[in-house]
């Protein structure tokens, strides 16, 4: 073993002897002998913080990212010590400590490894900064996965690769480029079937390697700051990103809208080219809830005001537009226009709300207003001034909701992108510079627009989007993954990014279908709606340079194609609103990629195409030109072709046909998926009937219903509507029993179950152990069947 006195070269320091331990409630603390200290706290038996301070001393302990609502709470602690080492047991780990080295190694309760140092950490001296440049080095378990990191525009498992967080506005950004613009400084590691997360709770450019440079080490640092991580055990995947969702916290339901069909460009203007477009869509019958206006509805890019010339009357447009379904959504960047006319600059001086270098004159920077001052959103007065910037453009103009662009911050034409290093910050009281504090600046202006806007649009449910973010950020916004192309490639990675940001705790999340740069052709923007409609977020938006992206852009079949795929997503809305529910609530994240979905199956760790849309509908798009079909993993169980209806048995590699109309779908078997009617918008009709497609199995499945007022807070007092059914299947019959919660009355009687895959013919119904007629339930064939939505036990008899 090579000891830390043989390894203190290139600056590098190492802890030494722990010579002192003391335990405090739920935080043991060890101490060596050149004042390292390690404070490891026990959050859960499962959730262990590493926090390691140099000379004695710790920061004062600050997080942007984690959420209040964090459940702690453990079963068990004990503490032992031999003549080399301590020994923490939860009851769910193992902790050992090397006395020598204060390296450390986690395992499980059998004594597989699961995590372990290996030069541990170690730091340099920062002489420039001051403080330290602090590191971490493990060993890179026996054919180790890695996942996670956010909007990494690369493959999903990220073993052999190196990656920094840096947020970053990276226009036409391509494959495997790296930063982007957010910075989830999180991943996963699987090996031996047992998976657990590392979260790097530090703000500065942070730094992985996934045995890239050494083969068996995995490190990660940070430019400042403390080596301060969380260790997440699952042994489930599953388990691991809802844990690490938990700690950073999840969004409110949004309304429900915010999960329709979206249309934006940059940029819809004047007045009456907004109009047309909303028209358009009604007379061509294509959903859609929302229309988004660009930068240039803005008086010269000055927030918070209006360019009188292309919109006169906005707040009569966006009632107009309202009374036809029509949800209008603006932008705000950060930047502010240095004019001595104009109010938001004047409040900004006069209460000294900019940001400033380190000798004092404000950060000044050039955006599109021209040359800009930048508030200073890690303030919380700064905070609380911008969220009163919304009141008048959303309680009285009526504007329904905001996205946030330019907030990495982007600075233009200089080459680091962004504002100087040297910016000062107030860090909420923990003054610091543009290195700590860049990468949350854009998660702290969208924190306080978030702030505005719920206040402004209450009672109704506040939507925000956001361009840069770092983790946490989804308990305020959700974001689209910047300014992509045109391309196919750029489809693949959209489905990467989706699935990535999924798995980092932020699944509120779309591209800008059809890519923002360039012009795709019919065939590429109708393959992007295709994928774009089982995305969280689910926006078309373009840079409007080269042509026009809406449905009708193409030739008819492309609006054949395009309306049938948003008719699905409307179709899905219960599904998909259920999902976001259970993704709120217990931080399910609402795409899994395959790895997540069945981790025991080796075929799954690099699989990048495939993913579940919420619990039960696997889809894989179709990523290029001229293609009838393609092949496709679909995972181990027996999943159901949702054009064909055909039972596939899974765990193996198909070949699927999938013409420009169609992409791989399937359904688990047993699952019930719910569908409203299609829709022009969110709320247009009132549902009659409840539609559950369901899906025979032999054997048993669970499936949820999530429903509520589907906009404001009536559900938060109970007013919610939470269905699960049971199904369970045999040769020849089928039950499925329904459990009930909530108080909110849906305003439908009835479900009309559609049967698929029944292997019998269908003899005798009984609903709550009572035989009805069959012309009661309206048996139709054998296909389908309606039932009262109050039945307990629904029983299918075969003959
Ligand atoms: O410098 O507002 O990513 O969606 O259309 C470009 C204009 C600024 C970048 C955003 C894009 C938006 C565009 N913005």
């Amino acid at each position: 073993m090579i000891t830390n006195t043989e390894l203190e070269y290139k600056g590098n320091l190492y802890p030494n002897t722990i010579v002192e331990f003391h335990r405090d409630t739920d935080k043991l603390y060890f101490t060596t002998s050149n004042g390292v200290i390690l404070e490891l706290t026990i959050l859960r038996d499962s959730i262990l913080r590493f926090r390691y301070a140099t000379e004695n001393i710790f920061e004062p302990d600050f997080s942007y990212s984690i959420s209040e609502n964090v459940s702690i709470g453990f079963n068990h602690l004990k503490v032992e010590e031999t003549a080399t080492e301590y020994l923490v047991y939860t009851a769910k780990l193992k902790v050992l400590l090397d006395k020598k080295t204060l390296r450390t190694q986690i395992s499980d309760l059998d004594g597989n490894i699961i995590n372990e140092d290996e030069l541990g950490f170690h730091w340099e001296e920062n002489y420039e900064f001051g403080g330290n440049s602090v590191k971490m080095s493990k060993i890179t378990q026996n054919a180790e996965s890695f996942y996670g990191l956010g909007d990494k525009a690369t493959h999903s498992n990220l073993k052999g690769k190196r990656v920094s967080n840096w947020v970053t506005d990276q226009y036409a950004y391509g494959k495997d480029q790296d930063p982007l613009y957010k910075a989830i400084p999180f991943f996963i590691g699987l090996h031996n079937n047992k998976a657990y997360g590392i979260f790097f709770d530090n703000t500065f450019k942070t730094n992985f390697d996934f045995a890239h440079e050494r083969r068996n080490v995995t490190s990660f640092w940070a430019d400042g700051g403390e080596m301060n991580y969380y260790f997440i055990y699952g042994p489930q995947m599953s388990q691991v990103v809802k844990a690490y969702t938990n700690l950073t916290g999840t969004p409110e339901l949004p309304p429900m809208w915010a999960m329709g069909y979206h249309q934006s460009k940059w940029s819809y203007y004047p007045e009456s080219n907004v109009r047309a477009i909303a028209k358009n869509f009604r007379k061509m019958r294509i959903p859609c809830d929302a229309i988004y206006l660009d930068i240039d509805y803005m008086d010269g890019f000055r927030c918070f005001t209006w360019d009188k010339s292309r919109f006169p009357n906005p707040k009569k447009m966006i009632s107009d537009l309202e009374e036809k379904g029509f949800k209008t959504v603006v932008m705000i960047d950060p930047g502010i226009k240095i004019d001595k006319d104009y109010w938001v600059y004047q409040e900004a001086i006069e209460n000294d709300y900019f940001c400033k270098r380190a000798d004092g004159a404000y950060m000044k920077g050039k955006v599109w207003p021209g040359e800009c001052n930048f508030p200073d959103f890690t303030n919380p007065t700064v905070r609380e001034w911008w969220a009163e910037l919304y009141k008048e453009m959303m309680s009285e103009i009526g504007v329904h909701a905001v996205w946030n662009d330019m907030n990495e911050p982007a600075v233009m034409e200089v080459p680091t992108k962004t504002a100087p290093l040297d910016t000062r910050h107030d860090f909420d009281g923990h003054p610091c510079s543009h290195r700590k504090a860049h990468n949350v600046y854009g998660m702290q202006m969208v924190r306080a627009t978030y702030e505005g806007i719920k206040k402004y649009v209450y009672p109704k449910r506040p939507f925000v989007i956001t361009r840069a973010a770092f983790a946490g950020t989804q308990r305020f916004s959700s974001t689209w993954t910047g300014d992509n192309v045109a391309t196919w490639e750029h489809l693949w990675i959209a489905n990467v990014q989706a699935q990535r940001m999924c798995m980092s705790g932020y699944s509120f999340v779309g591209s800008d279908i059809g890519g923002f740069a360039e012009q795709p052709n019919g065939e590429l923007f109708a393959r992007w709606i295709q994928l774009g409609v089982f995305h969280p977020f689910c926006r078309v938006h373009s840079s409007g340079d080269h042509g026009d992206q809406e449905p009708w852009s193409f030739d008819d079949e492309v609006t054949n194609i395009v309306r049938k795929f948003i008719e699905l997503r409307y179709q899905l809305l219960p599904y998909l609103y259920t999902m976001f529910y259970r993704y709120s609530k217990e931080g399910v994240p609402m795409l899994k990629p395959l790895v997540h979905f069945d981790q025991e199956d080796h075929q799954t760790h690099f699989r990048t195409d495939e993913f579940i849309f919420g619990e039960q509908i696997l889809v894989c798009p179709v990523q290029e030109p001229n293609a009838q079909g393609r092949r496709m993993y679909l995972p181990r169980g027996i999943w159901y072709n949702y054009w064909t209806n055909e039972a596939v048995v899974g765990g193996m590699e198909k070949w699927v046909v999938a013409g420009l109309d169609k992409i791989p779908i399937f359904i688990k078997e047993g699952a019930m998926i719910p569908k409203y009617p299609v829709q022009q918008y969110v709320g247009e009709l009132e549902i009659k009937e409840l539609v559950l497609d369901v899906y025979y199995k032999n054997g048993v499945e669970t499936s949820t219903v999530y429903e509520d007022g589907q906009d404001g807070y009536d559900y938060k007092k109970g007013r919610y509507s939470l269905r699960n059914f049971n199904l369970k299947g045999k040769p020849n019959e089928l039950l499925i029993q329904q459990f009930k919660d909530g108080s909110f009355i849906t305003s439908y009687e009835t479900f009309k179950m559609n049967l698929h895959g029944l292997p019998f013919k269908i003899k005798k119904i009984q609903v709550d152990n009572e035989f009805v007629d069959l012309k009661d339930v309206k048996l139709n064939g054998n296909n389908n069947i309606h039932v009262s939505k109050d039945f307990t036990l629904l029983h299918i008899i075969g003959a």
